[in-house]
C-alpha cells in the first residue's frame, strides 16, 4: 500500500510545529517572502554580464545598453545556467577520478569492482595483462583526468553511444571535446560582445550538456562503482521514519560517495557503537539526504531519509545528532536551524563553505581520520538531545534499490535463461516493449521545487505511467520521492497495468527502478545506446522519453540538455526561464530536432505532461510499428 503523499505533507507541517517552538525559519515561509518572483528573471530578460546593465527588456526598451535583444540575452543566460551545471557534476566527477587515483591497498579507498576497471581499460585501449590493479586504476585515473583538459579530440565515452547518434553530434558539431573546455567556452562565448545568436548559444548548451552526461557525469558513475562497488538490487527503507529515536542520527547530505561511504563504514565499527551506547543510546542510524543518500542506498542499503525539500525535515525532527555534508544542493538553511536545536551541521569541502556549520575538511589523504571524527562528534552528541523536541513522524516505506545497467542485464539473463543463448544484452527487454507487454520507459529524474506542490509531480506521474504499462528508471530526488511512497517496494507491482504486472513478477522487479543519483543519469545513457543496438533502432526511434517535472537546478538542465541531446524527448514540469524569446523557446522545444531528433516538451499541466509522454510513446511505437 502505497503511502498517500498527504500523509507526507501532514508529517511536515508537524514538524514545522516543532520549528515554530523553537523559532526556527523553513523554505515554506522564505517562498513566501520571495513571491511573486521578479519577472524579468522568471522570463530570462535580464542582463548583468557586463556593468554598463543589468538591462531589463521591456516593449518600450527592446535592446540592452550594447543593443542586444531579448533572445540573445535569453539564450546567453540559459548557457550560463547549463555551464554551471555541467561544471558541477562534472567537478563531482573529477573529484571521483582523484579519489581513485589515490587508491591503495592499506587506504581509505579500494578497487571493490576490478572486472569493471579493466574493462573501462580495453574500452580505453589500455594494456591490462600482467598490471597490478592498482597501477592500472591510477593509469585509468591520469587518463580520466586528462578529459577535462584534452588538448584536441572528444570525449573517451562518445564510443559507448549508439553508432547514429555519434554521427548526429559530427553533424550538428556539439561532440564535447574537453569538459573544461566546453564550460570555458561557454563563459567565453556569453561574455559581454559575444555570441548573441540564438542558434550558436543552444548549439553549445547541447554540446556543454553532452560533455556532463558523456564526460564528467560518466566518469563520477563509473570511478564509484570502481571504487565503491557496482550497485545490484538490495532491500532498505525510505521516508523519514527510518530515522531511529533511540539511536545517534547521523545523516549524510549531498553527493560524493568518498564521504558518505566513509562515514556509514565508521558507523558500524564497534568501537562507535560502544560509545554510542556509553551515551545513553542504543546504537547508530545513519539515513541519506539527496544523491548521497541515493548512493548509499545503492550500494549498502542505507536508509533514504529524504529528498531535497525534506532537507530540512530531518533536522526539525529534533533527533538529527549531526548532518554532514559535502557539495551540491544543501541548503544555506541548516546552518541557522541546526543551531535552533542541538543538531551539528557538518560541512567538509573546500567547495561548500557555510556559516554557522562546523567545518572538518575531508581530503582523499586524511579521510579515515575525519570520518571517524565525524561519527565521533555526532556521537558524543546524543547527550545535547532535548528530548522535548523529538518527533520523528513514523512514515517509512520498503524499497528494492540499486538497478545499474550491469544489474538490469543480470535481472534480464535469469528470466530468460533457458530460452536465449545470449547473455548481458537487453534484448529480453526489447522482446516485451516489442511486444507491447510494456508499451514504453520514462526516465523520471530531477529534484523537487516548491514551484510544484513536493513530490506529487513525481508520484502523480509515476502512477500514472506504470497504469498504462509503462517501465520507470528514476534516479535523483525523483527516486527517493517514490521510494518514499512505497513505488520502489516490489509490491506496488499491483498499480501497474497487466503487462508490466507480469513483468515485475517474471523479473522480480519493482515498476520504478532505481538507477541511482543525478550524475548515474549516465547509467540511462548507456542503456538507452544499448537498448538502441539491441533493438536495431536508433535512440530517437525508441518509446522512451525522459521528464523531470520538478527540476530546479542547473544540473538538471545540464541533464536534460544531454539526455534530448542523446536523442531522447526530454519533458519539463518547470518552465525554464527562457520564456522571454520565442526564437529560444521554438529552438528548444522544435528546432533542435533536426539536429539531434529530439527536442523538450514544456508543460506545468502535469496531468497534461502525463497525457503527452504517453502519446509520444505510443507514437513511437506507431513509427516503428509495433
Ligand atoms: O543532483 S535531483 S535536488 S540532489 S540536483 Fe539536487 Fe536535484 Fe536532488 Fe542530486 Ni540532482
Ligand atoms: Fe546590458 Fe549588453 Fe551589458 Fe548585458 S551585455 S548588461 S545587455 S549592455
Amino acid at each position: 500500500k502505497l503511502i498517500p503523499n498527504e500523509e507526507n505533507e501532514a508529517a511536515t507541517a508537524r514538524l514545522l510545529e516543532t520549528g515554530a517552538k523553537v523559532g526556527a525559519d523553513a523554505y515554506q515561509f522564505r517562498v513566501k517572502n520571495q513571491t511573486p518572483h521578479c519577472k524579468f528573471g522568471e522570463q530570462g530578460i535580464c542582463c548583468r554580464i557586463c556593468s554598463m546593465g543589468p538591462c531589463r527588456i521591456t516593449p518600450k526598451a527592446p535592446r540592452g545598453i550594447c543593443g542586444c535583444d531579448a533572445h540573445g540575452i535569453v539564450g546567453r543566460n540559459f548557457l550560463r545556467f547549463v555551464a554551471g551545471g555541467a561544471a558541477t557534476h562534472s567537478d563531482h566527477g573529477r573529484a571521483i577520478c582523484e579519489t581513485l587515483y589515490h587508491a591503495s591497498p592499506d587506504g581509505a579507498y579500494h578497487v571493490k569492482d576490478p572486472d569493471k576497471l579493466i574493462r573501462i581499460a580495453k574500452e580505453w585501449g589500455v594494456e591490462t595483462e600482467g598490471k597490478d590493479i592498482y597501477d592500472l586504476a591510477h593509469e585509468i585515473a591520469y587518463l580520466a583526468l586528462g578529459e577535462y583538459g584534452k588538448v584536441f579530440g572528444v570525449q573517451n565515452w562518445l564510443s559507448r553511444a549508439e553508432a547514429h547518434t555519434q554521427e548526429l553530434w559530427k553533424k550538428a558539431d556539439i561532440e564535447p571535446r574537453a569538459i573544461d573546455r566546453e564550460v570555458s567556452c561557454s563563459l567565453h562565448m556569453t561574455h559581454m560582445g559575444n555570441s548573441s545568436l540564438p542558434e550558436a548559444l543552444i548549439r553549445q548548451s547541447l554540446r556543454t550538456g553532452l560533455a556532463d552526461g558523456w564526460g564528467g557525469s560518466m566518469a563520477g558513475t563509473e570511478f564509484s562503482d570502481v571504487m565503491f562497488g557496482t550497485p545490484k538490487p538490495i532491500d532498505t527503507t525510505a521516508n523519514l521514519g527510518v530515522m531511529n529515536a533511540e539511536n545517534v542520527n547521523i545523516v549524510v547530505h549531498g553527493h560524493d560517495p568518498s564521504l558518505s561511504e566513509l562515514v556509514c563504514d565508521y558507523a558500524e565499527d564497534p568501537e562507535m557503537i560502544a560509545l554510542a551506547k556509553e551515551q545513553g543510546a542504543k546504537g547508530i542510524t545513519v539515513s541519506g539526504v539527496c544523491c548521497t543518500s541515493n548512493e548509499v542506498a545503492m550500494r549498502r542499503g542505507i536508509p533514504m531519509a529524504g529528498n531535497f525539500l525534506q532537507q530540512e525535515n530531518v533536522v526539525l525532527t529534533g533527533a538529527c545528532e549531526a548532518i554532514v555534508v559535502d557539495v551540491q544542493c544543501i541548503f544555506p538553511a541548516l546552518g541557522p536551524l541546526s543551531k535552533c536545536f542541538h543538531t551539528k551541521f557538518i560541512t567538509t569541502s573546500p567547495i561548500c563553505r557555510m556559516p554557522d556549520s562546523d567545518y572538518i575538511e575531508f581530503s582523499v589523504g586524511t579521510a579515515a581520520e575525519k570520518a571517524k571524527q565525524i561519527v565521533k562528534t555526532a556521537v558524543l552528541n546524543f547527550k545535547n538531545r532535548k528530548p522535548e523536541l523529538v518527533h520523528i513522524p513514523q512514515l517509512k516505506s520498503k524499497a528494492t534499490v540499486g538497478y545499474s545497467l550491469e544489474a538490469i542485464k543480470k535481472q534480464l539473463d535469469t528470466v530468460t535463461n533457458s530460452q536465449v543463448d545470449e547473455t548481458g544484452t537487453l534484448k529480453p527487454l526489447v522482446d516485451c516493449i516489442t511486444s507491447g507487454v510494456i508499451r514504453g520507459a520514462v526516465a523520471m529524474v530531477g529534484c523537487n521545487n516548491p514551484k510544484v506542490r513536493p513530490d506529487s509531480a513525481h508520484i502523480g506521474l509515476m502512477k500514472k505511467l506504470i497504469a498504462n504499462d509503462i517501465l520507470i528508471v528514476a534516479s535523483g530526488c525523483s527516486a527517493q520521492a517514490a521510494a518514499r511512497v512505497g513505488l520502489m517496494d516490489k509490491a506496488a507491482k499491483d498499480l501497474c497495468g497487466d503487462g508490466l504486472k507480469r513483468v515485475c513478477e517474471l523479473a522480480d522487479i519493482p515498476p520504478v527502478l532505481h538507477m541511482g543519483s543525478c550524475v548515474d543519469i549516465s547509467r540511462m545513457m548507456v542503456l538507452v545506446s544499448d537498448l538502441a543496438k539491441d533493438a536495431g533502432c536508433h535512440v530517437s526511434q525508441l518509446p522512451v522519453v525522459g521528464c523531470a517535472p520538478e527540476w530546479m537546478s542547473e544540473k538538471a538542465v545540464s541533464i536534460g540538455n544531454y539526455v534530448v541531446a542523446t536523442g531522447i524527448d526530454t519533458f519539463l514540469g518547470v518552465v525554464p526561464q527562457v520564456s522571454g524569446s520565442d526564437q529560444v523557446t521554438n529552438l528548444l522545444t522544435g528546432g533542435i530536432r533536426d539536429w539531434v531528433e529530439a527536442a523538450y516538451t514544456f508543460e506545468p499541466d502535469i496531468d497534461k505532461l502525463g497525457d503527452e509522454m504517453i502519446e509520444r510513446i505510443e507514437e513511437k511505437r506507431t513509427a516503428l510499428g509495433i
